[in-house]
């Protein structure tokens, strides 16, 4: 393994900073609370801090709307302390990747308010400003220069009467889309870049990065190249809230993956990566991509990023409506779409591996299933399954305790801007209410928001004082307290899991083969790596004594003599194909 892929064989624990630790007693975690915490997760063995946004912001989505990239918002600190964690990291053998959005800044960001200061500004093209679509009168439905929706609901454009036209936002009005076809604006990125590296971050995850090139046209009447409309009546597959697909057009071919994306990348590769020591990580957010196109951003050949997260298998139980439109979806349909992903990146390209993060519910309820008889051993399952793919882990914090969603019922325990938005553009539109609410419980993103459990006491010891959002009602009975020491808990689970792939090249280095591939029930596959072979075997389901049937997929194979490296069952001994209980997992060694 060179340096320059150390990440094949680390695994990363995402800290969504705001609900991770409160050390001032304000409510809001922040840069001291995660301090406090590095014994916890160098316990746990993760080897990268996946920071979200600790930038200067508004707060319209949460840290995801930057007003300036280069200064600790005081909610969360200060550049000092960001300097205290990551020399404390480092002392840990441990990195820190910083979260990083760029296809889009805050509206309070000085760029933009700038650009919109005026037509004649010089930084005018830093963002997307139309005049509104002709023939219509500006500001009024239908005025807007394309019929894009924004992923928040609405459209994706907002007039400015200051200048009389409109800018583009694939999300809140707050977060104005960057024009990533000006060079100035790539520029002026790449050297914040630079300046965070230098300062000795070791990476970024890069925010929605398959957004940065829009489809163009050119504009017949030379002015400047047009955004073309999109499909009417289709949903966007970008799993996002879009409700009137009869009036707002299917954005995804239009920006996901765009006509210069892969330029882009190359050339922040080169700007940002390329003369630097090996030991950094990019990662791009990738949402709606394809395999084809994950291929060809993480080629390491290609000099574009590390590895991507793609969406398929989090867009899976999105129906026509968005991810709000909840679809079925089973054992089955998992297992296909994440083995699509470990075939297609198999001989080139690398995969993240997560089922959770900030974004999404709960992993443990979405995919496993959380009725107290089964949360402990799903969430073991779910763990097994991913972590020993071909790919690098993403632990989300609270999954390794086996954190369930939250089980919202009203409109007044959420915060996120993607639910608020949703909940009253889907009531204007005639949903009903407790439909919603239920959607929202059970998909909205607050679920994996609300404060890490710490210990049992009433703010589950994330602060002393008012959390900005509830705290998990099962605190008292899901915290680290009760499972560091625990060796039959979740949290030790993911221990042994992070420990075998640092300690086991074929995790990290092995092929990746699906057995039993159309089985509804067991999830099973096979590791190999210089005559080194484990095989992995999780009865994904409620059911009992579910049966592996292994015998023609492992031809030769003596499973007598297997080896259970790590199992979920305290005590059991068992072999690869003695009867499963629901939701067991194992993992062996075969001779
Ligand atoms: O999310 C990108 C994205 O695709 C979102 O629409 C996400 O899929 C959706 O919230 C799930 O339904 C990134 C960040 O992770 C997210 O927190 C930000 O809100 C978003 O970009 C805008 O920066």
């Amino acid at each position: 393994m060179t340096a320059r892929d150390w990440w094949k064989s680390a695994v990363v624990y995402q800290v969504y900073p705001r609900s991770f630790a409160d050390s001032d007693g304000d409510g809001v975690g922040d840069l001291g609370g995660i301090i406090q915490r590095l014994d916890y997760l160098e316990r746990l063995g993760v080897d990268v801090v996946w920071l979200s946004p600790v930038y200067k912001s508004p707060m319209a989505d949460n840290g995801y709307d930057i007003s300036d990239y280069e200064e600790v918002d005081p909610l969360f600190g200060s550049l000092e302390q960001l300097d205290e964690l990551i020399a404390a990291l480092h002392e840990r053998g441990m990195k820190l990747v910083m979260d990083l959005v760029v296809n889009h800044t805050s509206a309070a960001h000085a760029w933009f308010q700038e650009s919109r200061s005026s037509k004649d500004d010089p930084k005018r093209d830093w963002y997307w400003w139309r005049p509104p679509r002709e023939g219509f009168e500006a500001g009024t439905p239908g005025a807007e220069p394309t019929n894009w929706g924004s992923a928040f609901s609405g459209p994706a454009w907002t007039f400015d009467p200051a200048t009389g036209e409109y800018y583009l936002h694939l999300f809140a009005p707050e977060q104005p889309d960057l024009n990533w076809e000006n060079p100035a604006v790539r520029q002026a990125v790449y050297a914040m870049m630079n300046r965070w590296l230098d300062r000795g971050v070791d990476g970024f995850r890069m925010d929605v990065v398959c957004l940065l090139s829009k489809v163009l046209e050119p504009d017949p009447d030379g002015g400047p190249p047009r955004l073309p409309d999109g499909h009417v009546g289709v949903r966007d597959p970008h799993g996002a809230g879009v409700i009137d697909t009869t009036r707002y057009g299917d954005t995804a071919p239009l920006v996901v993956n765009g006509p210069r994306i892969h330029e882009f990348l190359q050339e922040m590769h080169r700007e940002v990566f390329a003369g630097r020591p090996p030991g950094l990580l990019n990662v791009g957010e990738t949402p709606a991509t394809t395999v084809e196109h994950a291929r060809l951003y993480t080629d390491p050949a290609r000099a574009e990023v590390d590895m991507v997260f793609q969406f398929e298998h989090v867009d899976l139980d999105s129906g026509p409506g968005g991810k709000f439109d909840i679809a079925p979806m089973t054992m089955l349909d998992l297992k296909h779409s994440l083995n699509r992903w470990q075939e297609g990146l198999a001989e080139a390209g690398w995969n993240s591996l997560y089922l959770g993060n900030h974004d999404q519910p709960r992993c443990v309820s979405r995919f496993g299933n959380d009725a107290a008889e089964h949360r402990e051993q799903s969430a073991k399952a779910l763990a097994t399954v991913l972590h020993l793919h071909r790919g690098t882990p993403y632990v989300y914090q609270g999954d390794e305790l086996g954190l369930p969603n939250v089980g919202f019922t009203r409109i007044d325990q959420l915060r996120d801007i993607e639910s608020l938005n949703y909940h009253a553009s889907a009531l204007a539109a005639g949903r009903d209410a407790p439909e919603v609410i239920q959607a929202l419980s059970a998909k909205g993103r607050d679920n994996a928001r609300v404060p890490m459990p710490w210990d049992g006491s009433p703010s589950g010891g994330f602060t002393n004082g008012m959390p900005w959002i509830e705290v998990h009602p099962l605190v008292e009975e899901i915290n680290a307290a009760l499972q560091v020491d625990d060796p039959d808990s979740v949290f030790s689970h993911y221990q042994r899991l992070i420990a075998l792939r640092h300690d086991e090249p074929v995790v990290a280095h092995g092929t990746f083969r699906m057995v039993l591939l159309d089985d509804p029930q067991v999830y099973a596959y096979v590791r190999e790596y210089e005559g080194d072979r484990l095989l992995v075997v999780a009865n994904l389901s409620d059911a009992r004594d579910v049966v592996a049937e292994l015998s023609d997929e492992l031809p030769g194979a003596s499973y007598d003599d297997a080896e259970l490296l790590i199992g979920s069952v305290p005590g059991s001994k068992p072999t690869p194909t003695d009867p499963l209980a629901p939701w067991e997992s194992r993992v062996f060694r075969l001779a």
